[in-house]
C-alpha cells in the first residue's frame, strides 16, 4: 500500500488495520480509492481543489445534506470524521473518508429499463428529500455551474486563447456549438425570470453517481453530493438521460453506436415524475425533452473548452480524451434533435 496513502487513512478514525489502498470508480473529478482494513471497507478521497475551491464549505454542504437525509430515513454517504473530529484532512491537498456501501455497483450504462426507471425514482425522491432544505445554508461550490450561456463564454474565451493550439483540430466541432449557442439559455432565462423555480438539486446526475442494490437492481444511494446546491429540477433530469438513455458511453469512439433509447429514455421519466408529479410545473415538464438536449450540449461544450484548455478540468485518460468525448456528445445531441418529437410526445402522454 502506498505510503502516503497509508499515513492519510490512519488519521481518520477507521476501524481495523488499514492493509490495502487502490484507485476504485470512474469519477472525471477527485481521486478515489477503496480502502480495505482487517474489519471493514471505506472511500477514500483526495478532493479535486481545483474544482471545488472551497473545501470547508463544500464539506458543511455534504455534512448537512447527508445529516438532513439521514433524519428523512433515506440512505445516504456517512462522512467519517479525522482523529481530530475534522470533516476532512489538509495535509498535501485535501482528503475526506466515507464508510464504503456495500452489496452495490454503478453502471457506465445502462442494463434494463426497470433498473433506469428505479435510479429516476431514487432522483426524483432526493429532490424530494430535499425540498426543505435551507438553500440559503448551501455554499455555492461552482458558481455558474448550470449556467449554460456562461459556459458558452467560457468556451469563446478558452476559443480565444487557444493556449494548446489545438483550435485548428476542431474546427468542426468548433462550428457544431457556434451554430447552436443561441438555442442554450432557455432554463437559465426562466430561472432568471422566476418562470422555473430554483430547487435545491443535485446539479450532476450521471448514472454512476448512484449505487445500485446488485442483488435487487434497486437505485439505493445517491452519491457524489459535491454539487448539491441550488439549480433547477431539469438539470438533474437532463443529465441523467444524456447518460442513462445513450445507446453507448460518454466516450465511445465509434460514433455509429451513439443514440438515444427512446424506451430508456420512458423509463427514466416514469419513474423521475411519479416521485416528482407533486411539485413539478407545467413548464417544467414541457422542457423535459428539451433538458436532454441542454445537457448533452453543455457537457459537449464544457469537454471542448477542457480540450482548447489542456485538459485542466476533466480527468483524461489519453492526449484527445476530451475530444472524444465532445464527438460524442455532439452525435448525441443531433440523435436527440432527430427524436425531439418523440420525446415530446411521451412526456405529453405521461
Ligand atoms: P467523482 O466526483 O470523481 O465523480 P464520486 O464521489 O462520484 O467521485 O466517486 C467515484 C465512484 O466511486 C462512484 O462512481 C462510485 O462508483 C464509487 N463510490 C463513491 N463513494 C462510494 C461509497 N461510499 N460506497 C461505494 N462506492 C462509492
Ligand atoms: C463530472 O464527478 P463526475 O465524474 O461524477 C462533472 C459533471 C460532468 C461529468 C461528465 C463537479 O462528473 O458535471 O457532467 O463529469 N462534475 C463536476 O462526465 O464538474
Ligand atoms: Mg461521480
Amino acid at each position: 500500500m502506498d505510503k502516503a496513502l497509508f499515513d492519510v487513512i490512519n488519521k481518520f478514525r477507521i476501524e481495523g488495520k488499514a492493509i490495502n489502498a487502490s484507485p476504485y470508480g470512474e469519477g472525471h473529478i477527485n481521486n478515489t480509492y477503496l480502502v480495505e482494513t482487517d474489519k471493514k471497507r471505506y472511500v477514500l478521497q483526495k478532493i479535486n481543489d481545483y474544482v471545488f475551491p472551497d473545501v470547508e464549505g463544500l464539506m458543511n454542504n455534504i455534512c448537512g445534506v447527508t445529516e438532513h437525509l439521514k433524519r428523512k430515513g433515506a440512505e445516504t454517504l456517512s462522512v467519517v470524521c479525522t482523529k481530530n473530529g475534522d470533516k476532512y484532512l489538509a495535509e498535501d491537498g485535501f482528503y475526506r473518508v466515507y464508510e464504503f456501501i456495500e452489496g452495490t455497483i454503478t453502471y457506465q450504462t445502462i442494463p434494463s429499463e426497470s433498473i433506469f426507471k428505479n435510479i429516476g425514482g431514487a432522483f426524483g425522491a432526493f429532490q424530494n428529500q430535499l425540498s426543505d432544505y435551507d438553500a440559503k445554508s448551501l455554499v455555492e461550490t461552482i458558481p455558474d455551474f448550470h449556467n449554460t450561456p456562461d459556459r458558452v463564454l467560457k468556451f469563446v474565451k478558452a476559443l480565444d486563447a487557444d493556449v494548446k493550439d489545438r483550435a485548428k483540430f476542431c474546427a468542426e466541432e468548433i462550428k457544431f456549438f457556434s451554430d447552436r449557442k443561441d438555442t442554450l439559455s432557455k432554463v437559465a432565462d426562466g430561472l432568471k425570470d422566476g418562470s422555473i423555480p430554483l430547487r435545491v438539486t443535485h446539479n450532476d446526475t450521471k448514472i454512476n453517481n448512484v449505487l445500485i442494490d446488485a442483488a435487487t437492481g434497486k437505485a439505493r444511494v445517491v452519491i457524489d453530493l459535491d454539487t448539491v446546491m441550488p439549480g433547477s429540477l431539469l438539470y438533474d433530469f437532463g443529465d441523467a438521460i444524456r447518460t442513462g438513455a445513450a445507446t453507448a458511453r460518454e466516450d465511445e469512439k465509434d460514433l455509429d453506436k451513439v443514440g438515444i433509447d427512446l424506451g430508456l429514455f420512458k423509463a427514466y421519466a416514469e419513474g423521475f415524475c411519479a416521485e416528482t408529479k407533486g411539485s413539478m410545473t407545467e413548464k417544467e415538464k414541457e422542457l423535459l425533452p428539451y433538458a436532454a438536449y441542454l445537457l448533452t450540449m453543455e457537457n459537449g461544450i464544457r469537454f471542448l473548452t477542457d480540450y482548447l484548455a489542456g485538459d485542466v478540468y476533466f480527468h483524461t485518460a489519453y492526449g484527445d480524451h476530451n475530444l472524444i468525448r465532445t464527438r460524442t456528445q455532439i452525435k448525441l445531441a443531433r440523435e436527440i434533435e432527430k427524436n425531439m418529437a418523440t420525446m415530446k410526445k411521451i412526456i405529453g402522454e405521461l
